[in-house]
């Protein structure tokens, strides 16, 4: 299509890009397995999953002026960059050199202009651009200031480095104030801490009695806890990249220390390494883009490390690889670090801080979230935009292979169980489709089919985010919050691991939780420390009622329903025992 034809013809553009995102919305995260056509576009499940927002929104950002861009007044910046980093960086990234969406730089939206770039706001696009005018979700002024703000240069945020982490690092309690033992009754490795997403805190819940202990506040959008080697401290992120130190011996569990490391981030873990356990933490952020470790039991900051650098498969200077999902290796004392935009896996040894030692492994782009196979030898890692899983060796610390799976893999930390003719496999479900891919992970026994995607279950529909087995279980629990059909977003399919040709069984999580009003997704499945009780959230909006359900493992029934009104937007839940030991 030419820029002549869009700009003579906007109205039957207009009609034809609405009809067309109309089919892609109704395909997306459909029942049909991806094409590979379908595998460049990306699904408004996708779309609905990056685009929550990003703390950015409220950070001063200088305004760069472009004299070629349409005039804006510095309150329309403002107001532009506001809306920008509520809604739109998550897919076309802070500096919009594009990741999930297109780059929108100003040599591309200064050369469309205005009105075709009015167009495409409103009413979205077929590759997966929502219709975010037509939708209501902007007003037409809206979406005219954001047709402008687009073609001005994109602002930088503040760099955020030792002297701002510091100022923000508080030492709550200090190490040698803290109790030398666990002075609480609680079954602490049967504690789960939950995510509640919109009002920045945690939920310790305790599994056994499933009596909330107690409600911690943490950082902004809270999204994930890991826990310490021992399992005495717990890590709690939020996207605003403040983390928080629980520690769980004390008679009351509650923050003994917190740090910014950045203005947003994702993910955090802990050394695990024999003779290293407990001694260091690790944050990754998004902005900037920059890992730090610091010290494990005071959050101290002791080492930043940019991340900027060139991209995997073309070489090209990336200016804002974003830190995705770290894992701590238990064969060296490392950490393995996921950098989205450049494709790459580091593996950052922590023997010697003075002396960083990293070791770059090539992947695939977008590295996003993933977890160990059963011996914990080998990490695998979604590659969302290559619809890849990278897998890396952590005793050679060398890329093993790069798995075609379906489209937008999205495991979690993955499932990990044994298949009758396959052997030990890793499972992961996907954004884009209905599949779950199995990944042969075991080249000493099963030589022929190590590394290879050996089978795809079919599942409920795409929109699928964690999926959950268990040692003692011969159950694979598959979640599908974002499957635009409440009856599936609504329910949770479960598989019998020796019977998988039989097909899945679906279970009602959230009717059985008797939530009445809201979204009701149900999100992430998390076994208690037996290994016979499954967990779920079941997620509606901030002012709506919200449950966790739990289910009995092996008669597949409800067990408990967890409701109150401090339970506001729950989502992930983290079982202390599983997570301290990487049981998944
Ligand atoms: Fe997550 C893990 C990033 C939206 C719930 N999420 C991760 C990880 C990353 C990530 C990089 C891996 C961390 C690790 O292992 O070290 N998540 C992002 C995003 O960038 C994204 C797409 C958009 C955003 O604005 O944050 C996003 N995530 C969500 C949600 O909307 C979810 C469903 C609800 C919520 O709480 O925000 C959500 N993400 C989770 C959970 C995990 C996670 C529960 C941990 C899974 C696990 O099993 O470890």
């Amino acid at each position: 299509m030419t820029r002549a034809f869009i700009r003579n013809t906007t109205t039957p553009l207009a009609i034809a890009l609405a009809l067309a995102a109309s089919v892609v919305l109704a395909q997306a995260a459909s029942n049909t397995p991806a094409t590979d056509q379908d595998k460049k576009h990306v699904t408004p499940a996708e779309v609905k999953y990056q685009a929550g927002g990003s703390p950015l929104a409220e950070t001063d950002m200088y305004q760069n002026v472009n004299p070629k861009a349409p005039p804006m007044t510095k309150a329309e910046f403002d107001k532009g960059r506001k809306i920008y980093f509520e809604r739109c960086a998550g897919c076309h990234g802070v500096l919009r050199k594009g990741a999930t969406g297109k780059a929108l730089t100003t040599d591309k939206t200064l050369a469309t202009g205005t009105e075709y770039l009015k167009v495409f706001i409103k009413y979205g696009s077929p590759a997966g651009m929502p219709n975010w005018g037509t939708s209501g979700e902007l007003t037409d002024d809206e979406v005219d200031l954001m047709a402008r703000y687009i073609q001005q240069e994109p602002p930088t945020p503040p760099e955020y480095g030792l002297p701002e982490m510091k100022a923000t690092w508080k030492v709550l309690i200090a190490p040698d104030k803290r109790p030398t033992r666990k002075m609480n009754k609680f079954n602490i490795e049967n504690i789960f801490s939950t995510t509640l997403r919109d009002t920045g805190e945690v939920a310790l819940i305790d599994g056994d009695s499933k009596k909330i202990i107690s409600i911690v506040k943490t950082g902004y959008a809270v999204h994930i806890s890991r826990l310490s080697a021992s399992g005495r401290y717990l890590f709690v992120i939020g996207r605003d990249a403040k983390i928080n130190l629980i520690d769980l011996w004390m008679e009351q569990p509650d923050n003994v220390a917190e740090i910014r490391i950045g203005l947003e981030a994702r993910s955090v873990d802990t050394s695990k390494f024999k003779g290293y356990e407990d001694r260091y933490a690790i944050a990754g952020a998004y902005w900037p883009p920059q890992y730090v470790i610091m010290n494990g039991d005071t959050l101290e900051p002791l080492k930043i490390v940019a991340t900027r650098g060139m991209t995997v498969d073309t070489q090209e200077f990336h200016p804002e690889p974003r830190v995705a999902s770290i894992v701590a290796s238990h064969f060296r004392p490392e950490f393995l670090v996921s950098v989205k935009e450049t494709g790459k896996i580091m593996a950052v040894d922590y023997s010697d801080l003075n002396n960083l030692k990293t070791t770059e492994i090539p992947a695939a782009r977008f590295l996003h979230d993933g977890g160990w196979d059963s011996t914990k030898r080998y990490f695998l890692v979604a590659a969302n935009q290559s619809n890849k899983i990278a897998v890396v060796d952590a005793k050679t610390d060398k890329k093993v292979a790069l798995v075609e799976v379906g489209k937008i893999p999205h495991p979690g930390r993955g499932a990990n169980f044994i298949h009758p003719k396959f052997g030990p496999v890793w499972a992961t479900g996907h954004l884009g489709d209905e599949t779950i891919a199995l990944v042969a992970t075991d080249p000493v026994k099963h030589k022929q089919f190590a590394w290879k995607m050996v089978a795809q279950l079919k599942g409920q529909g795409g929109g699928s985010l964690f999926l959950k087995t268990h040692p003692k279980s011969k159950n694979l629990w598959v979640d599908t919050p974002l499957n635009p059909d409440p009856k599936i977003s609504q329910s949770i399919a479960v598989y019998d691991i020796n019977n998988l040709d039989k097909g899945y069984k679906v279970l009602p999580i959230a009717e059985w939780a008797g939530v009445t009003d809201g979204a009701k997704r149900v999100v992430q499945p998390e076994y208690n420390k037996a290994g016979d009780e499954v967990w779920f959230s079941v997620w509606s909006a901030k002012n709506q009622q919200s449950a966790i359900v739990v289910v009995d493992d092996k008669t597949m029934k409800l067990k408990a329903v967890i409701k109150d009104p401090r339970l506001i937007t729950p989502t992930g839940h983290f079982n202390v025992y599983n997570t301290q030991h990487d049981v998944y």
